[in-house]
């Protein structure tokens, strides 16, 4: 079921003209509006009229983290300040945030790609969607809020944290649909545990969206048996309007990335060379139905591959891997790069492991994992519990090539965030 057919299943020729079109125009729009373009795009010698199909791409330049910084906060408009309706701030850790605007119309062209994404994965206006993701500046709540909306269900704007307070809700209004963060899935998941409550008896839910950070399938499978719920998979980022990048559909093979809106480049994240369909790279994004802030060939630094094959659901917009990484994240521990999900997967995959978990990193690269295991572990065998971790051990070194300590703990014992989980404590000086 297609919320607009003709865009959803678009065929490759008719989607290479519109998109050639729409980067023209975006192009046309960044160059005669924007200093930072203008003088980007004149140091690498192209001009808008060089730009006729979607391969001319390859000509632009590239816009960076740092680039939306120093041009913080309202450098990088492309329309008169009268015609902004909203802000949105990308949060980052250090230094100043980064400031997305957006026109009347800006706001509508996101509103309707995250109703066409949640209305792909079933979602109807019988539908009660709770929204635990954080409102306020962050595009996670409300983006998601607009489409659930447009959908005609009835949005809970909740916010996260206060998962008592949550769990009435759900029981109060009989709600079907959440959107969370994996983190704070695993977490709620945990507290209905402790209060004795069976999510298929006790709750009415049947879809969870789970995005904002990264997370693996086995995550995933676990966010699925413990609350009852189909999850689906939801990628997106502040720059480029919040959630509603790419999608699962139905099949949860992959997230449809809706190039009528986005022009997508997997490149080498080094050379920024292209790289094959199938083979990891970095993301890079360009916005192709943005008035108010048009971003050319976003650095994304997350990392996925392009899955070529067709989907059978019908959708011609190619469908990303989930993420893989983000570059970001990746850490070296004596000279071996790690990522944090090599970690999840490993955990997540280990019975009698909980919810949640924590990497440190010390001084002499000394690495350790912390992890939650079931409460039940810790009142049997001493044996048991060697087992356990002996068994993370040798499978995280398979996989991760180092050896960590691991710690095992008891269930609530490793903090837990309202917003975006911290999964990587580094404190190494030398
Ligand atoms: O997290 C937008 C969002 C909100 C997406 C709600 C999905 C749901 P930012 O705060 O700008 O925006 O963070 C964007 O988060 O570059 C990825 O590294 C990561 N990320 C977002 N969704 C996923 C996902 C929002 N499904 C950054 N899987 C992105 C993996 C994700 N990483």
């Amino acid at each position: 079921m297609y919320w607009n057919k003709e865009a959803e299943t678009i065929d490759a020729v008719s989607l290479s003209e519109q998109q050639a079109a729409r980067l023209k125009k975006t192009v046309e729009s960044l160059y005669s509006n924007i200093q930072f373009y203008k003088k980007q795009m004149d140091l690498a010698g192209v001009k808008p009229a060089d730009i006729k199909t979607v391969s001319d791409i390859r000509k632009l330049p590239f816009t960076t983290r740092e680039d939306l910084r120093e041009n913080f906060p309202d450098g990088l408009l492309a329309i008169p300040k009268k015609d902004i309706v909203r802000l949105h701030t990308s949060s980052g850790t250090t230094g100043k945030p980064k400031a997305i605007f957006f026109s009347k119309h800006d706001i509508d062209a996101a509103s309707d790609l995250m109703a066409r994404s949640l209305y792909m994965t079933g979602l109807r206006n019988t539908d009660i969607f709770q929204n635990m993701m954080t409102y306020g500046l962050f595009t996670g709540a409300l983006m998601m809020h607009y489409g659930a909306e447009k959908i005609g269900c009835m949005v809970i704007p909740a916010g996260p944290g206060n998962t008592a307070r949550q769990i009435s809700l759900m029981q109060d209004f009989e709600t079907t649909a959440i959107h969370i963060t994996p983190s704070y899935g695993l977490y709620l998941a945990s507290v209905l545990q402790k209060q004795g409550l069976d999510p298929a008896t006790d709750l009415s839910l049947k879809k969870a969206y789970v995005g904002a950070e990264p997370y693996t399938e086995e995550t995933r499978k676990k966010i699925e048996s413990l609350l009852k719920v189909d999850a689906y998979n939801c990628y997106g980022l502040s720059e480029m309007n919040g959630p509603g990048v790419a999608f699962e559909c139905e099949r949860k093979n992959g997230l449809h990335l809706w190039e009528d809106n986005f022009l997508m480049e997997i490149l080498d994240p080094v050379t920024g060379e292209p790289i094959p369909d199938g083979e990891e790279g970095e993301l890079v994004l360009t916005t192709l139905n943005r008035e108010a802030m048009p971003i050319l060939r976003y650095r994304t630094k997350d990392i996925t591959k392009i899955l070529p094959d067709k989907c059978p659901c019908g959708r011609t917009h190619r469908r990303i891997h989930r993420i893989i990484g983000r570059a970001d994240d990746m850490f070296i521990v004596k000279g071996v790069n790690i990522y944090p999900q090599q970690i999840e997967r490993v955990l997540m995959s280990v019975k009698g492991v909980a919810e949640n978990y924590q990497i440190n990193l010390e001084n002499l690269d000394k690495m350790t994992v912390k992890v939650e295991i079931d409460k039940n572990m810790f009142d049997g065998k001493v044996e048991h519990i060697v087992t356990l971790r002996n068994e993370i051990t040798e499978r995280l070194k398979n996989e991760i090539l180092v050896k960590p300590v691991v710690e095992l703990l008891e269930p609530g014992t490793l903090p837990v965030s309202e917003g975006k989980a911290v999964r990587v404590i580094d404190t190494r000086t030398m």
